[in-house]
């Protein structure tokens, strides 16, 4: 079997970074059984794609995402490319017959996603959808708890996910407030994040009730040529039921003026409960019932130990890990699916899943109701 793969990534900004270093992070501090060969980079803006490429180390790029696809050299192809053209790449990419990573959410409808699980498995080719807030040590480890019934029977299920890069009305109309390219808003941007991880600790959601809003509905548009509409929501809320019973609250905005990346997640459980907050990623806080009483309280676990997921390829106990080691692990998982031959997780299907809870919350404030999610998904 061949001990190097090469890859293709369709996108130059934040995501394009955030995976091109974890492909170079990855192999020394990792040692996956395939190693990634960054080969071609794509993006749009040639000047910033040639800066990119250089610091990166791709000896290639081009503005043709085709082209990048097509190379007999490129094995994976990584797309972090805006929303709406996530679909075209993946379903070009299964039927070159090579292996595909795909930011979130996955696509920017449920057909969407659909069409682009269908295409991979009708190709048999590898696929995952980079939900990276499951790669942080911390995360693996709540599931962990929650797995071996350390919290009991789980009850509750909360999250929030905060920003508020959009607060200002000065900033600029991009795709990303465009339902066209984007699909949705907050909705799909940062509550999937916080669905995947319901999913991943607690199971599958059932039904929803939501809440949709926008604040600011025009914005000027990046070339300086007037105002654009804005046809996404700001905010989104939630509430949820889980499959085994447990009840769900969702909450997400970027408009939450002072909150970065602040992404809030605790469970409750029957002789249990742990919180988890992305802006403290490394700690993990833990209560259990079954503590003595005098002592009792919620633990501080500083989740760095080389015994915890992930950690020990890293720093000494302590030495903090961050946001852009999720996506080496995310990237290491993929590598070593890839070199097992099974597929990484999570997949399409987790894609479609959370795509699927996203589509009832837009049936459920289009149609003031609450909605099964198997309405949406057709089950
Ligand atoms: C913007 O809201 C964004 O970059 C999301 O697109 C990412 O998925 C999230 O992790 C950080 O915020």
């Amino acid at each position: 079997m061949a001990r190097d793969i090469g890859v293709a990534l369709i996108g130059q900004r934040f995501m394009g970074r955030a995976h091109a270093n974890a492909y170079l992070k990855v192999v020394p501090f990792f040692d996956p059984p395939l190693k990634p060969v960054l080969r071609v980079a794509c993006g749009r803006d040639r000047e910033a794609l040639a800066d990119f490429a250089r610091r990166f180390g791709f000896p290639e790029y081009t503005t043709d995402w085709r082209e990048a696809v097509a190379r007999e050299e490129v094995g994976l192809v990584d797309i972090c490319a805006p929303n709406d053209l996530h679909a075209e790449i993946a379903v070009a990419t299964a039927e070159a017959g090579k292996a595909v990573f795909c930011e979130k959410p996955l696509a920017r409808y449920l057909a969407e996603a659909r069409a682009m699980l269908q295409a991979v498995e009708r190709a048999g080719v590898p696929h995952m959808v980079c939900f990276n807030y499951r790669f942080f040590p911390a995360i693996r480890l709540a599931r962990e708890l929650i797995r071996e019934g350390a919290l009991g029977e789980v009850r509750q299920f909360r999250a929030i996910y905060l920003q508020d890069w959009l607060v200002d009305p000065s900033f600029p109309r991009t795709w990303r407030m465009v339902r066209a390219r984007a699909g949705s808003g907050a909705l799909g941007d940062t509550a999937v994040h916080i669905v995947d991880l319901a999913r991943f600790l607690v199971g599958e959601i059932t039904e929803v009730v939501g809440m949709l809003a926008t604040f600011v509905r025009e914005r000027p548009l990046p070339d300086g040529s007037g105002m654009g509409e804005v046809d996404v929501d700001d905010a989104a809320a939630f509430l949820a039921r889980f499959e085994n019973g447990a009840t769900g609250v969702f909450e997400t905005t970027r408009m939450a003026a002072g909150r970065k990346n602040f992404m809030h997640l605790e469970v409750n459980g029957a002789e249990g409960s742990l919180f988890w907050n992305a802006e403290d990623p490394n700690v993990l806080w833990f209560h259990s019932e079954r503590d003595p009483a005098a002592t009792r309280g919620f633990r501080r676990i500083v989740v760095t130990e080389p015994g915890h997921p992930y950690a020990g390829n890293w720093w000494p106990p302590g030495h903090m890990l961050g946001y852009e080691h999720s996506f080496v692990h995310a990237v290491y998982e993929l590598l070593s699916a890839l070199a097992e031959g099974r597929n990484p997780e999570p997949s399409f299907r987790d894609g479609v899943a959370a795509q699927a809870v996203l589509e009832a919350v837009l049936v459920s404030v289009e149609e003031r109701r609450w909605v099964a999610v198997d309405e949406v998904r057709g089950g």
